[in-house]
């Protein structure tokens, strides 16, 4: 039977893991089992959480430091949280967010080397107990999530970082998805878009007994 409650579902990977091509593969998932749902992103999803976004990728004479860059992350999840997300759980959409929190452990965390126990703080301050029902993180070797990145165009300033940062980016999703196995569902991302679709499809079904979509 198809699960009905609102479920909130993040999507989770390195620069061009896949994750806006799979995630409007999903939202055809969902319309396809007659789920109402809206579509969100992060760092975004409300006019003025876009407006940080803008602050936070942009190139600029004056970069924000590390410390500056996760309290604007955060301030656009409080306001995206507060507006965007819990109104459509609560109008039983299902929320369906590029990124969420695990990509500050991930990127702030682990790709700047800030103190996890500053996010953990964070987090309970901006989200309380709150936290997605699904996380699907797309796993793809940093290489070739980059060179999908660069062919799609121009770099923004957190994708200017060096291969460095984005191992490091990389390993705190592994353990992420190692440590909280039933939250976050990993996917292998290097094959072609179509087989990483299917994948993610098998893995619904058998979460929640959708329908899956031909291949
Ligand atoms: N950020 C965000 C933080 O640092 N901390 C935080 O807390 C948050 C929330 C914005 C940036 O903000 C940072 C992380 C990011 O640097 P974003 O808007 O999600 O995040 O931007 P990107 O991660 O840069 O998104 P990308 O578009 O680069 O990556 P996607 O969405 O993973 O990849 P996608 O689907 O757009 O695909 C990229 C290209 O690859 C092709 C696609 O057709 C496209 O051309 N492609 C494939 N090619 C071959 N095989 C496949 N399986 C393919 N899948 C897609």
């Amino acid at each position: 039977m198809t699960h009905r409650k609102a479920q909130f579902i993040t999507l989770e990977g390195v620069e061009g893991a896949g994750k806006s091509t799979q995630k409007e593969a999903l939202c055809r998932l969902l319309e396809a089992n007659n789920i109402a749902y809206i579509e969100t992103r992060e760092p975004g999803g409300t006019p003025y959480a876009e407006s940080i976004r803008e602050l936070l990728l942009n190139h600029s004479d004056e970069a924000p430091c590390a410390k500056t860059e996760l309290l604007l992350m955060f301030a656009a999840r409080s306001q995206h949280l507060e507006h965007t997300i819990l109104p459509a759980l609560l109008k039983g959409l299902w929320v369906v967010c590029d990124r969420f929190t695990d990509a500050t452990y991930a990127y702030q965390g682990g790709g700047r080397e800030l103190p996890m126990d500053w996010i953990k703080t964070l987090e309970t301050l901006v989200q309380g107990d709150y936290r997605p029902d699904l996380t699907l993180v797309f796993d793809v070797p940093v290489d070739i999530g980059l060179a999908r990145a660069g062919r799609r165009g121009a770099l923004d300033r957190i994708e200017s970082e060096d291969i460095a940062f984005f191992e490091r980016v990389r390993t705190t999703y592994q353990q992420i998805a190692a440590r909280d196995t039933e939250r976050v569902l990993m996917l292998e991302a290097t094959a072609d878009a179509d087989h990483v679709t299917q994948a993610m499809y098998q893995m619904l079904s058998a979460r929640w007994g959708l329908s899956c979509l031909p291949g």
